[in-house]
């Protein structure tokens, strides 16, 4: 008798501790524009998977990335904060991010809460040493080999394509070589990863980041069975074929979450690291700018936003206040742990997605790249309230300010004739920018004896470190 209590006591407690402790997934594409998938009013690349997503969770439409670009983006993501609170004022790419026990990276936090945790994908966080495991991932899925192509198979070849594929000494970008031998594109290859981290994992709260190469420069060897499924013009197919395998991915995730009845807790936030690549023909709409000549407007910074979690979150809604890509950690360790890091610039964003909250969940958002190594294009000040956007692109310029909702396409400087305006945004500016850590050095270290993200199958562990 004693034994089958002992049962069912286990059994109550394997069930509440699968709801007290609930998933989460982190999708967090490379240079995915906010006009670029079918949530956000594309119209020439089919995302089915991505509007089911809309569809179940909240669009999100002022969601922010306050570090532009793909590294400093993903540093401030992965501490919950605003770069600068550690140095990290541009690109600045090699720079430690903090190791320290009150300042945790959410993947540290998380596994210190006896989660699962792994990572997918790129990487580019912190020094050479600083890899997924050494900031806190269980997990890492190795990183496969690049398909090497043929001489024939490059004789055959467009001609920009073998161009593009001659550079790299005929190594591949996006195809590489999966277990079995077999050629496979990158995205797909990474889908599966997600799947069988999520698989091995269902039994425990896990969470899980990906963050593919997808869709950054180059996508031009996108085959043709991604490019033919969209209406794109033939100087943007290429990215828009990589943009549909990156929504085939978000279905398998589906797909697993429901095999394993996972789906109601499973919390999926999907994100883009910076604006569209305008080189690629990525597109901000109804915004401008972007990675490349346009980083100095509202598409470099403004990213497609979904937040989804059927049963808590409501569905098919659209949640137009500001956010930053830094209250992802604060509302993930809210949900999963009910608490929140004292470290985090972020908000537990529930109560704004669920409603109970209206308005913005910052009143105020800051950038502030002024980092003197950095590539001069991207030096960018610049302050968001309300509709306006207040920027400059050096201190010594003058400020210019732009009402968002009427200008989208920041045509008309409207500092002249709203001094007040500016003068109480810059003021706030200077207020905050007092409140951050000096420049970092960057290090100069030596190679690593490993790579920050192995090579080969499967997956390296922590506990194998
Ligand atoms: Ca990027």
């Amino acid at each position: 008798m004693r034994c089958i209590i002992g049962f069912f006591v286990v059994l109550v407690f394997a069930v509440s501790h699968a709801a007290d402790r609930p998933n989460a997934v982190l999708i967090y594409i490379d240079d995915l524009g906010y006009g670029d998938i079918g949530p956000f009013g594309c119209e020439d690349i089919p995302t089915p998977h991505l509007d089911r997503l809309a569809k179940e969770g909240v669009v999100c439409t002022t969601s922010y990335i306050t570090n532009p670009p793909c590294c400093p983006s993903r540093c401030a993501l992965i501490m919950g904060q605003y770069g600068q609170r550690f140095g990290k004022y541009g690109m600045s790419r090699g720079l430690a991010i903090p190791d320290e026990a009150e300042r945790p990276t959410l993947a540290k936090y998380l596994s210190g809460k006896g989660y699962a945790t792994g990572q997918v994908g790129k990487w580019d966080i912190g020094t050479k040493q600083q890899g997924p495991l050494q900031v806190g991932f269980g997990e890492v899925a190795r990183r496969p080999p690049a398909k090497q192509y043929s001489e024939e198979e490059i004789a055959a070849m467009p001609k920009a394509l073998r161009k593009t594929v001659e550079a790299k000494k005929g190594v591949s970008q996006f195809f590489c070589i999966d277990e079995q031998g077999e050629e496979q594109w990158l995205t797909d290859y990474d889908g599966d990863r997600m799947v069988d981290f999520i698989e091995r994992h269902r039994d425990e709260p896990f969470f899980l980041y990906w963050s593919p190469l997808a869709v950054h420069s180059k996508s031009i060897e996108a085959p043709e069975r991604l490019k033919s499924r969209t209406t794109a013009p033939e100087e943007r197919r290429a990215l828009a074929g990589a943009i549909c395998a990156v929504d085939d991915q978000v279905g398998k995730l589906f797909e697993v979450l429901e095999a394993h009845d996972l789906r109601e807790e499973t919390l999926i936030i999907f994100s883009s690291d910076n604006g569209a690549n305008i080189g690629e023909y990525g597109t901000s709409t109804p915004y401008t700018g972007g990675k490349g000549a346009g980083t100095q407007k509202e598409g470099w910074v403004r990213v497609p936003t979904i937040f989804s979690l059927p049963g808590q979150l409501p569905q098919g809604e659209t949640y137009a206040g500001m956010m930053a890509n830094f209250d992802f950690y604060s509302t993930i360790a809210s949900y999963t742990c009910g608490e929140i890091p004292e470290h985090c610039d972020g908000v537990d964003l529930f109560p704004w997605l669920q409603g109970k909250k209206t308005g913005d969940a910052h009143k105020n958002l800051f950038w502030l790249n002024n980092e003197p190594g950095d590539a001069e294009r991207r030096h960018l000040i610049a302050a968001r309230w309300q509709d306006w956007r207040l920027y400059k692109k050096y201190e010594a310029d003058a400020w210019q300010l732009f009402d968002l909702k009427n200008d989208p396409t920041e045509s008309t400087d409207l500092a002249a004739e709203h001094p007040d305006v500016v003068k109480k945004m810059a003021k706030r500016h200077a207020d905050w920018a007092k409140t951050l850590a000096p420049l970092g050095e960057t290090p100069t270290l030596k190679k690593p004896a490993k790579p920050t993200v192995p090579k080969g199958h499967g997956w390296e562990t922590a506990s194998a470190e």
